[in-house]
């Protein structure tokens, strides 16, 4: 049967390049964790990536190959490992520390695709246009209400009469004026994901109108990061009080100090309680929680405008379709809010679903390791691409031909802390972790994944697992041996946001 299924992915493959390319849409979602209708969760209601779900294969062990906005999306578009880009931080493009690679997309737009992006891709304000083959494209369309956008131009008004600089982080900074949840009595369209999708759903239109040219068409959406603001239709699908807290408010057991932390954007927004994640008040916690799946509920429906688009306009016979979220997310666990920043299962783990034209095995999820990095070699191979020798990945085809297949052994992930580097490997059965710091002692961490999924309790300490530490450790320095490291915005390049 495997094999069968191979030579029919291969065999739509060649028709594929000989005559009609397919094309892709390719749809990011920032922040979004795998907790969703199509992931196993009773609560949350994504109907539409649920269906997209149907139509093809949900990666149920996806890991982004670092838990950071811009540095994961950078790793996934360039097709490298952030060992390879050298890029661990928010400010830096990906052409400062490589300034002549072929891009994922760009590698399309080199083999005949109109390429474009929308939204969110890249971080905002990093672009490469080289990627594209015209300059992204960004919403003006407002994240917030207007009664937050006039607070927010109230409080740069104050600072600047009164001579006060605005941090960019910390107390007093700009989202100081932006509540962390916001329902706001509007439609779609009145915020900028909404618009996105407008744009999006237009650009389909146009290439429907010509099907002689392929297209790569990336739309990235801005929710469900914090702040969460969404329609208010959609936090009335949640009710705060029967949302589930998590169990988990703890520290990781064992963990090194330095390595068991998160970021702190979450307090910097206006009126969060200045208190540890296990601390805020019971309310306060369940009316985050229904704001980050109002969020991505909102996600969710611009999700089924986009797949609506393309059955309207016949695309869908000829489209690939990928979703994608650049990390995972903290929502109470660990006692971290609207967080990612470590190498812990919470933050790696991704959404990842690809749906291919008439895909045989549609509908059946997999459990085969799969990494952002496999993105790019997946798509070149199922469009019939050349091969781009610069993608570290490995095709993920095997696993769409066969959901029992699999192509990986463990997935990478990187943070740097504290003036360490962290990489992680998670196989089937551990997540193990190590730190280097030039002058300092390794430190080591492991996780069982078969007890603790979400690793809750670091194993390294324990006799008993000296072997498979030793095993673990040889694996992963000889696919990745210490690199040298300077901590983010330790460079003139660097330079934090
Ligand atoms: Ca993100």
């Amino acid at each position: 049967m495997k094999s069968l299924a191979l030579l029919a992915f291969a065999a739509l493959a060649i028709s594929a390049s000989a005559a009609e390319k397919l094309n892709v849409l390719f749809i990011a979602s920032d922040d979004m964790r795998p907790q969703l209708g199509c992931y196993g969760d009773p609560i949350v209601k994504s109907p539409n990536i649920d269906a997209l779900a149907k139509r093809g294969t949900l990666f149920q062990r996806s890991y982004v190959q670092q838990a950071l906005c811009s540095p994961s999306r950078i790793s996934m578009l360039s097709g490298r490992y952030p060992a390879t880009t050298g890029i661990f931080e928010i400010g830096r493009p990906l052409r400062a520390t490589m300034p002549d690679i072929t891009t994922l997309p760009q590698h399309f737009k080199n083999n005949g695709y109109h390429t474009r992006s929308l939204g969110k891709i890249y971080h905002v304000g990093i672009d490469d246009d080289a990627s594209w083959t015209i300059p992204a494209w960004h919403s003006k369309m407002p994240r917030t209400s207007a009664a937050t956008q006039a607070a927010v131009a109230k409080f740069v008004a104050d600072a600047k009469a009164k001579g006060v600089e605005i941090p960019q982080k910390g107390p007093g900074n700009r989202n100081s004026a932006i509540p962390a949840f916001e329902a706001v009595e509007c439609g779609d369209d009145d915020l900028l994901d909404g618009d996105c999708a407008v744009n999006a759903i237009a650009q389909l239109r146009e290439h429907a109108k010509n099907p002689g040219q392929p297209f790569f068409l990336a739309v990235g959406f801005a929710n469900p990061h914090v702040p969460w603001i969404a329609p208010k239709k959609y936090f009335d699908l949640y009710d705060p009080a029967k949302l589930t807290l998590a169990k988990n408010e703890f520290l990781p057991k064992g963990a090194p100090a330095f390595a068991a932390t998160s970021g702190t954007d979450f307090y910097g927004y206006k009126d969060v309680p200045q208190v540890t994640g296990d601390k805020l008040p019971e309310g306060y916690k369940r009316e985050c929680l229904q704001g980050y799946f109002a969020a991505i509920s909102y996600v969710d429906a611009q999700v089924g405008r986009l797949l609506a688009a393309l059955d309207e306009t016949g695309l869908a016979k000829n489209t690939i379709v990928v979703f994608w979220s650049d990390h995972g997310y903290y929502m109470g666990e660990h006692t971290w809010w609207g967080a990612k920043h470590n190498n812990y299962e919470g933050a790696t783990r991704n959404c990842l679903i690809i749906a291919t034209p008439a895909q045989k095995t549609a509908g059946q999820p997999s459990d085969a390791l799969a990494q952002a990095v496999d993105l790019a070699p997946t798509l070149t191979d199922i469009c019939g691409l050349p091969a781009n020798s610069g993608f570290q990945g490995r095709s993920l085809a095997p696993v769409l031909a066969d959901p029992k297949a699999s192509v990986n052994t463990a997935a990478f992930s990187w943070y740097p802390k504290a003036g360490y580097l962290g990489v992680t490997m998670r196989t089937d059965k551990w997540r193990y972790v190590e730190w280097t710091k030039p002058g300092a002692p390794t430190e080591r961490e492991l996780y069982n994944i078969v007890h603790d999924l979400q690793n809750d309790l670091n194993v390294a300490d324990k006799p008993e697992h000296e072997k498979v530490i030793a095993s673990l450790g040889k694996l992963l320095r000889e696919k990745f041996p210490v690199q040298e490291f300077k901590e983010p915005g330790a460079g003139k390049a660097g330079g934090k946001k």
